[in-house]
């Protein structure tokens, strides 16, 4: 594929309501969309930084500045045999993995296409269905927590994921889980605590929970293996793991037993299809992970979800759940026993409504060879 053009641009997007977690508070997102033409193909990918450095290093303005000064400058006009050739010319850049995997994801969407295939058997995907939960932020009382769990699973979802941190913790877990003894319960602590804390997190192992998520230092995996050895409930790594070089040292020291894959966090879908093979070869269960994508992003994780690794439900939930109009069509919807179909049509599966796209757009910047027609 001759890389022909790449559109990079940034679109606000307000969440239903807002998402609160133990590093802060997100209503306003500030989302960039990657959109590359390669061979008159063109594909989209969503870059999934936070705002702001506060879940990982990455902000929307970094993914900008990395795409904007290195990426694209070196991409454009180049030929690649395959989207899966991009992680190595893009090798000399450290870190930024989600500047990268939102172009690397573009790249994969035109090879689908040119392909006539669905992305998700591009990918090597085999699930036909894909197992959904939810992820609830913290809220001002238990009673609001416990009304919002209720709706959650009447809409079918298979496993209710609260965030939690230090003071709003013990008693949530205790009212949703005496309200709904029996549903996979499990909390996200996104790096709250520390290693001291390891009798207070001993406390939650009376809830059953399926797994406790990130309870500590996002950079710090042999600290999980510490307080893995004190603690009964299941530690699930989010922030701490960047590869499947990671994921492996984290399941043999024993600081976690299950995974969160998060395609921006661990740089495109090569990657997270390798930390997904980690996962199975170690009988490791894994899941996709969410970072309040709009559609694009959305659809790109319900494409890696099919991978036989993704054996647990994932963060990857409704369209409506978030946004009054999302940006694709038609939106990502649940059926009532809370699953995604993987889509029939090549790439991505799902349109791209442009008009909705250039109404969000606050800025843009385009790189194209000379005497190529740019989409409309
Ligand atoms: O840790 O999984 C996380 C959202 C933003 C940053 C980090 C996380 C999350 C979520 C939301 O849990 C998942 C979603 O619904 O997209
Ligand atoms: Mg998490």
């Amino acid at each position: 594929m001759k890389i022909e053009f790449i559109n990079l641009r940034e679109i606000k997007m307000r969440l239903r309501s807002p998402f609160e977690t133990s590093f802060g508070v997100t209503q306003d997102r500030r989302i960039v969309l990657v959109e590359v033409s390669a061979d008159g193909v063109t594909g989209w990918g969503e870059i999934t930084t936070d705002e702001t450095p506060s879940y990982n290093p990455e902000t929307t303005q970094t993914a900008w500045h990395i795409i904007s000064d290195f990426i694209a400058p070196s991409l454009i006009g180049n030929n690649l045999a395959a989207a899966s050739d991009f992680p190595e010319r893009t090798e000399g850049i450290r870190g930024h993995h989600m500047a990268k995997a939102g172009v690397e994801n573009a790249l994969w969407d035109i090879e689908a296409q040119q392909r006539g295939v669905p992305l998700w058997k591009l990918l090597g995907g085999t699930l036909e269905q894909i197992a959904c939960g939810v992820s609830l932020g913290i809220r001002e009382n238990p009673q609001s927590l416990v009304k919002k769990v209720e709706e959650e699973l009447k809409s079918g979802y298979q496993r209710i994921k609260l965030k939690i941190k230090p003071g709003k913790d013990l008693a949530s877990v205790a009212a949703v889980r005496k309200q709904f003894p029996d549903i996979r319960l499990s909390v996200d602590a996104n790096s709250a605590y520390r290693l001291e804390d390891a009798p207070h997190l001993k406390e939650l192992d009376e809830f059953n929970l399926l797994m406790i998520e990130q309870p500590l230092y996002w950079d710090d995996i042999h600290s999980h293996a510490k307080l893995q050895s004190q603690i009964k409930t299941a530690i699930c790594l989010d922030e701490c793991i960047h590869n499947a070089r990671h994921a492996a040292t984290a399941i043999e020291l024993g600081a976690c037993r299950i995974i969160n894959i998060k395609l921006g966090r661990v740089g495109g879908h090569s990657e997270a299809r390798r930390v997904q093979d980690v996962c199975r070869q170690q009988s490791v269960p894994a899941w996709c992970g969410g970072m309040l994508e709009s559609g694009i992003g959305r659809v790109h994780n319900i494409a890696m979800s099919t991978l036989p690794g993704f054996t647990l439900p994932g963060d990857v939930s409704a369209s409506h759940r978030y946004w009054d109009e999302d940006i694709i069509d038609p939106e990502v919807t649940v059926s009532p026993n809370g699953t995604i179909a993987a889509p029939k049509s090549p790439g991505l599966g799902y349109t791209v409504r442009r008009s909705a796209v250039n109404k969000l757009t606050v800025r843009q910047e385009s790189w194209k060879v000379d005497a190529v027609s740019v989409p409309a």
